[in-house]
């Protein structure tokens, strides 16, 4: 993804100077203080236009197995991760660094094992996998056991594992990877995204040596866990600010396309054909997944969030990418973990109180002329590529 290279040095030379003068710098400011971040937004300034504008066009280049994707998979399995994490693992083009378990669907006593059995399953013990964070940076954790089972694998009993995770936590581990390989690394982050957000507050030198940062999470067209907010973002919305806010190009994979992948009865038929062990472990997890979720007077469709989110890493032809900026909203009484994307400026807050300081304008985030996107969200998407791709994986 080296389309900003020359973006990014010039903003590091800033930063060194900032930094020599004494005085902190953006991502140092919001490094300091999730409550300072609201101050932060209403003083932004997005310097210049969108150097990533480019609407539908197919802007990255498919890793190779010669040349494969260096990636950190941040996660929360989870009955999707499970399967994002084996596609991955079984996928050449992708070089899997660590596996980063973080609280989400179940609480991190189930998906750090999970993580751990996986590798086991995938025969892929070479991967190291560092336990993260038991909680959301400020909130109480909500879980996700309706859809992921209590075990987070849709109740499978897999065998426990006998490898154990790396002694570094996960923020450690994403911090001492990143550093040792600088601009080398995509994180790949398809949980709530605490362990992200600790590893960048924690290090405010590490946004500029990170590649990418690519999520499953948000939306712009309404939420799953709230009509406003996606599960990741709603789980977390602080620790997506910090990520949202540092400055590293962000692809966001939301609802707008992952409830386009649906896993079928049909589907589960076609992956019931595997022979390996990572196809036989994924259609175990979502027969009993349909299963369960067909039960009860509301059945749903699993949706392939996360191994969507890992597919298009693949073959980046699965989805269509557009600029936004996005701001994600911790504030509301109802709609925390919301996703505001703009397509162009101005960018504006919602209006100043009536009764506030009569001096205090209307937030303009951005003006028509200083707007620029942080992010690439996800619009279209197509689905029978990105099953076959999926499925053709699992089942070789
Ligand atoms: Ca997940």
């Amino acid at each position: 993804m080296g389309h900003e290279r020359g973006g990014e040095s010039r903003q590091e030379r800033e930063q060194e100077r900032l930094q020599e003068n004494g005085r902190p710098n953006r991502r140092e400011f919001l490094a300091g203080s999730v409550g300072a971040l609201a101050a932060a937004r209403i003083n932004k300034n997005f310097g210049g236009v969108s150097s990533l504008s480019r609407e539908g066009a197919a802007i990255e280049k498919a890793p190779t197995a010669a040349a494969p994707l260096r990636v950190i998979i941040d996660t929360d399995p989870g009955v999707d991760d499970a399967l994002a994490i084996l596609l991955a693992l079984r996928s050449p083009e992708l070089q899997v660094e660590a596996i980063t378990p973080v609280a989400g669907n179940v609480p991190l006593d189930f998906t750090l094992p999970n993580a751990l059995k996986l590798v086991e399953i995938a025969g892929r013990t070479d991967v190291p996998v560092a336990g993260g964070a038991r909680h959301p940076l400020v909130r109480k954790l909500i879980t996700g056991e309706r859809v992921h089972g209590n075990n987070g694998l849709a109740g499978v009993e897999f065998p426990e594992p006998k490898i154990k995770p790396v002694a570094e936590s996960a923020p450690e581990m994403i911090r001492k990877i990143v550093k040792a390989n600088p601009g080398e690394i995509t994180v790949v982050a398809v949980g709530p995204l605490t362990n992200v957000a600790l590893a960048l507050r924690d290090d405010p030198e590490l946004a500029a040596k990170i590649k990418a940062i690519v999520i499953m999470g948000g939306s712009l067209s309404g939420g799953n866990v709230t009509p406003a907010a996606e599960f990741n973002l709603y789980v977390d919305p602080e620790a997506a600010r910090i990520v949202f806010d540092a400055g590293v190009p962000l692809t966001m994979v939301g609802l707008d396309v992952t409830r386009k992948v649906l896993f079928t009865d049909q589907r589960l038929k076609a992956l019931e054909t595997a022979k390996n062990p990572s196809g036989i472990a994924a259609a175990k997890i979502m027969a009993a997944t349909l299963e369960h979720l067909n039960r009860g007077p509301h059945p749903m469709i699993e949706a392939m969030h996360d191994p969507l989110t890992v597919a298009n890493l693949i073959d980046p032809g699965i989805l269509t990418l557009k600029d936004y900026y996005v701001e994600v909203e911790t504030e509301g009484e109802f709609t925390a973990g919301e996703t505001i994307g703009w397509a162009y400026g101005p960018a504006r807050g919602s209006a100043p109180m009536a009764l506030a300081d009569k001096h205090e304008g209307s937030p303009v985030l951005a003006t028509e002329e200083s707007f620029k996107a942080n992010a690439r969200v996800a619009v279209e998407v197509d689905a029978e590529r990105f099953f076959r791709l999926l499925l053709g994986r699992l089942t070789a």
